[in-house]
């Protein structure tokens, strides 16, 4: 099943066309109604009236997650904020987040693009889809909520956490497809062989699962422990959310929805274009989006892209499954962590060091995180408590920060290795 097969299967020719009338009223927008972006084209001499067609698409400037931070928190919105009926947040790479704002019609585009992952992994009406990705600032849960609406399935807004309520209500109200993170979607299967749930009472039969790399043997456990079809979404909050790109149930790369979002792959370094096939970083311009319509947007997610036609009829662009960044930021349990917001906080204490050390582990499927910090020398003489409390101080600031869960250890000052290069600042043992 195909949702939209005027937009997901037009011909190449028709895609460019698309995607060149879009571009040009989008250049225009922004210019007239986004500073930022007037005064960059500005710099480099560069007219609406100059894009023509998505053949100049590079001769637009990039935009990156420091420019968002620059303007935070709504300098690069393209409307007035009584145009914007939600915002949404993710991490940004020091203290404050990213963030997104959309407007009635922005809403409407997402909910189409859901609309678009759901059916391609197979998802239709008579399905009852079983939100777990968190509810709130992150995309996740509402992204998912209102396209699984749009195509007329049922939705059960779980949100994420708690575990066994999880799975009695997987179990009782018969979910057929289950959004989450491939490592809750583990994490739920162990559990579910704990709770001794029969399997073959649940009417699961597909997972939407992204927000965070996943390997193809990630994929293998997760269909063999669920016997279910276990597709790749992905998404940014800047760029809309979870909605664009997904796999179809060939599970042959990610197609990109286009017409809304030009994916280009460039090399991180020199910034040039880079060709079909070559692995460099994702970068997407917005065509349609109103609120925050972004150009050359760095992701800095690592892929390739391939225009080759697929089976399953739909001739979007594929990207390759992302496995890798250009840049230091983590994903944990689903939440975005840059080394830096953790930084950010030790330097506002003066009971510390900024020499730490993070330590990122899975056990039992969930991602666990430590920050072992180097302490001034008095608290190693000091009782027992005020180390105590410290440790609880840090390990509250971090939590409020970044929205995670932490297992802080003080250590002696000059512990922690120095190294005469840039700093190394994560120990990631994940197998991923
Ligand atoms: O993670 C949106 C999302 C929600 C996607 C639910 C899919 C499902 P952010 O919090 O802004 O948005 O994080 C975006 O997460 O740049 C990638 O590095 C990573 N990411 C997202 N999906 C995938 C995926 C949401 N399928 C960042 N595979 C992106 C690998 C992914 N990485």
């Amino acid at each position: 099943m195909i949702w939209n097969r005027t937009f997901e299967c037009m011909s190449r020719e028709e895609m460019r066309q698309c995607q060149s009338r879009r571009l040009i009223d989008m250049v225009e927008r922004v210019y007239h109604n986004v500073p930022f972006y007037r005064s960059k084209m500005q710099a480099i001499g560069l007219h609406p009236e100059d894009i023509r067609s998505v053949d100049d698409l590079n001769r637009l400037p990039f935009t990156t997650k420091q420019d968002l931070r620059d303007n935070y928190p709504y300098g690069l919105f393209a409307v007035p904020m009584s145009e914007i009926v939600r915002i949404h947040a993710s991490s940004g790479t020091t203290g404050k987040p990213t963030v997104v704002g959309y407007t009635r019609k922005d809403l409407s585009t997402w909910s189409e693009v859901i609309a678009r992952t759901l059916t391609s992994a197979g998802a239709h009406k008579h399905d009852v889809v079983h939100i777990a990705y968190g509810y709130g600032l992150f995309t996740g849960g509402l992204g998912l909520h209102y396209g699984s609406e749009k195509i007329g399935a049922t939705v059960i807004p779980v949100s994420g956490g708690n575990t066994k309520r999880q799975l009695q209500i997987m179990h009782d109200f018969g979910s057929s497809v289950l959004a989450c993170t491939p490592s809750y979607a583990l994490y739920l299967a162990e559990a579910l062989e704990e709770e001794n749930i029969n399997r073959n009472e649940l009417k699961l039969r597909v997972g939407v699962f992204g927000a965070e790399p996943w390997t193809e043997n990630m994929r293998k456990e997760i269909e063999e422990k669920w016997k279910i079809k276990a597709i790749d979404i992905f998404g940014l909050s800047e760029i809309i959310g979870p909605g664009v790109s997904s796999e179809c149930i060939y599970q042959k790369g990610l197609h990109v929805n286009e017409d809304h979002f030009i994916p280009e792959i460039i090399d991180p370094v020199t910034l040039n274009p880079l060709s079909e096939g070559t692995e460099g970083e994702l970068v997407f311009t917005t065509i349609t989006k109103e609120g925050l319509p972004l150009l050359r947007y760095r992701t800095r997610d690592l892929t390739s892209l391939n225009y080759e036609p697929c089976k399953c009829g739909r001739t979007l662009v594929r990207m390759h499954k992302c496995n890798g960044r250009s840049d230091d930021m983590l994903i944990i349990r689903g939440v975005n962590l840059f080394p830096s917001q953790i930084e950010t906080v030790l330097l506002e204490m003066s009971e510390t060091k900024p020499h730490y050390l993070i330590i990122v582990d899975r056990v039992n499927n969930l991602d666990t995180l430590e920050v072992q910090v180097e302490v001034e020398p008095e608290f190693f003489m000091d009782r027992i408590s005020e180390f105590q409390n410290l440790t609880r101080k840090i390990q509250h600031h971090i939590e409020s920060a970044t929205g995670l869960g932490v297992n802080v250890k003080l250590v002696e000052p000059k512990t922690i290795e120095r190294s005469e290069g840039k700093a190394k600042r994560v120990i990631d043992k994940r197998k991923i």
